[in-house]
């Protein structure tokens, strides 16, 4: 699998709260491969900046060159530079090198008071790094700094992004201004200012806010997203570390880096979101499959007092690619033993298991997935929970809850009940192939259809656009369970080679 490469060319706190080890924990924390140069080393912690010491404008050359030339970047981001020496480096290097996004922090003063660019390191910010920048986020003060007056009213903000965008860069943010409650972010792109909005938490712990926002804002960048997006999604994550922040020190604490991956806080939209998107260009994920698909679930009053792992390897022998454990009152250490030994059953036969309704279950045995209903977890909690590389299945009736679930991250929907069936209760009639055509039509993930399904009423199914069926009680309630999956096997044979000679 591939992953997106952000590189941050910073100083070091050595306090571990802000500079390079806030851009490195950001960008693991948004799913992106980060990598590090290093212009200067402070002596900092919560309390304040204690010295500051320069790399040689030579050795941050070579780091540029030895990232660059093997790892390479998605994206950029640049801090702490300290001097001109330095900035004049970084700019030629970064020309030469070509990389596709440069996102400048141009970082000047702590919050302690302490500078961390030197006067002349500002004239070369400006004239030398800012013509290259594609994105700049000054707070209020770096922005007023730049812009060579004070900032005192929104007319100013405005005024002062403007300035800021003709010394180069195509999209000005600045972060972080506070208004009431709120705190926005003023953006800037050429043809529309507008404000990104979100709570003013109230936590002494803010240090390496600044930083992080730009790194989540690279890390973004360096994942595909557009930069409006990446505004957006940055903010959210802040906010998260800002509203998780811990007390490390004395002073002015660091924000929560990995507050996304605290477990328990998924009732938290902003954790759900910024913990969901880290995940949604994972790739790696088991591969369903081939079409069509037999679905084999095991479970329920027909499977009762038998063993499971002996059921999947009936239908995984016979062919089955798809099972699904489903088991509704069960004690959960009995139903996490029982996906283990029917996980490893799938995999010796390249079948995958998924697990209906217990994510939990599914994540401690190791299972491919889960499978959710209506009333279950949301898809976007169950996918907080497994991770991105696990399927998830949503039981739908309609197209509008096919949609919605497609939306939410499902990456297969199980529709039904297609036919009458006494295996459920379900809530809603039979829906008919109408209904799987409409829906198969309507959403870009496969459709399994289920309710009522036998190899006799099997082809209308395929044929509507369902990638595959889901069974019980065919199978389970046959003498011989294995002749059922294979005569599924030879409609699929069928329906395949008509489909072939049809093209
Ligand atoms: N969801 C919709 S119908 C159904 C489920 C779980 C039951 C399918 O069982 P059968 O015996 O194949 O009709
Ligand atoms: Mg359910």
């Amino acid at each position: 699998m591939t992953v997106g490469k952000a590189l941050t060319i910073a100083g070091s706190d050595c306090g571990g709260g802000a500079g390079i080890q806030a851009d490195l924990k950001t960008f693991a924390a948004l799913g992106v491969y980060g990598s590090s140069v290093i212009t200067s080393i402070t002596a900092q912690n919560t309390r304040g900046v204690q010295d500051v010491g320069e790399v040689s404008p030579a050795l941050v050359g070579k780091q540029l060159d030895s990232v660059l030339e093997d790892i390479g970047a998605d994206a950029v981001k640049t801090g702490m530079l300290y001097d001109a020496g330095i900035i004049e480096v970084v700019a030629a290097r970064l020309s030469s090198h070509r990389v596709p996004y440069l996102v400048v922090d141009p970082v000047m003063v702590a919050s302690s008071g302490a500078r961390l660019l030197t006067p002349e390191g500002e004239v070369a910010l400006r004239d030398k790094l800012l013509p290259l920048a594609d994105i700049i986020t000054p707070n209020e003060q770096e922005a007023s700094v730049l812009w060579g007056r004070p900032i005192e009213t929104d007319r100013d903000v405005w005024a002062a992004a403007q300035a800021l965008r003709d010394l180069g860069p195509d999209f000005v943010i600045i972060t972080g201004i506070r208004r009431g409650r709120r705190c926005v972010d003023a953006c800037w792109d050429g043809t529309e200012f507008y404000l990104v909005e979100g709570p003013f938490i109230d936590t002494p712990h803010t240090h390496g806010t600044g930083c992080t926002f730009s790194a989540a804002l690279t890390a973004c960048l360096a994942r595909g997203a557009s930069a409006r997006q990446a505004v957006t999604m940055a903010k959210d994550y802040v906010l998260a570390g800002l509203r998780y922040a811990y007390r490390v020190g004395h002073g002015t604490g660091p924000l929560n880096h990995l507050a996304p991956f605290y477990p328990g806080n998924l009732d938290d939209p902003v954790i759900l979101t910024t913990r969901v998107k880290a995940f949604e260009d994972w790739t790696d994920k088991p591969v369903l499959g081939p079409w069509p698909l037999l679905n084999v679930i095991i479970g329920g009053p027909l499977c009762r007092g038998k063993d499971y792992a002996e059921l999947t390897r009936i239908a995984v022998e016979g062919g089955a690619r798809l099972i699904q454990l489903r088991e509704k009152d069960w004690d959960t250490c009995r139903m996490v033993a029982v996906a283990r030994e029917m996980r490893e059953v799938c995999h010796a036969y390249g079948a995958l298991l998924v697990v209906n309704d217990r994510a939990d279950v599914a994540a401690a045995a190791g299972a491919d997935g889960v499978h959710i209903g209506q009333k279950d977890l949301t898809p976007r909690m169950a996918r907080a929970l497994i991770g991105p590389g696990k399927i998830i299945g949503v039981s739908v009736d309609n197209l509008a809850q096919a949609q919605e679930a497609v939306t939410d991250g499902a990456d297969y929907v199980g529709l039904g009940p297609v036919y009458a069936t006494t295996s459920k209760d379900c809530e809603v009639p039979p829906c008919g192939p109408a209904v799987v055509a409409e829906v198969a039509a309507g959403i870009p993930v496969p459709v399994i259809a289920i309710g009522g399904v036998t190899p006799d009423n099997t082809l209308p199914l395929l044929r509507a656009g369902a990638r595959g069926v889901a069974v019980i009680s065919v199978v389970w309630d046959a003498p011989e369970p294995r002749r059922e999956v294979e005569r599924f096997m030879n409609i699929f044979k069928s329906y395949s080679e008509f489909a072939e000679g049809g093209n």
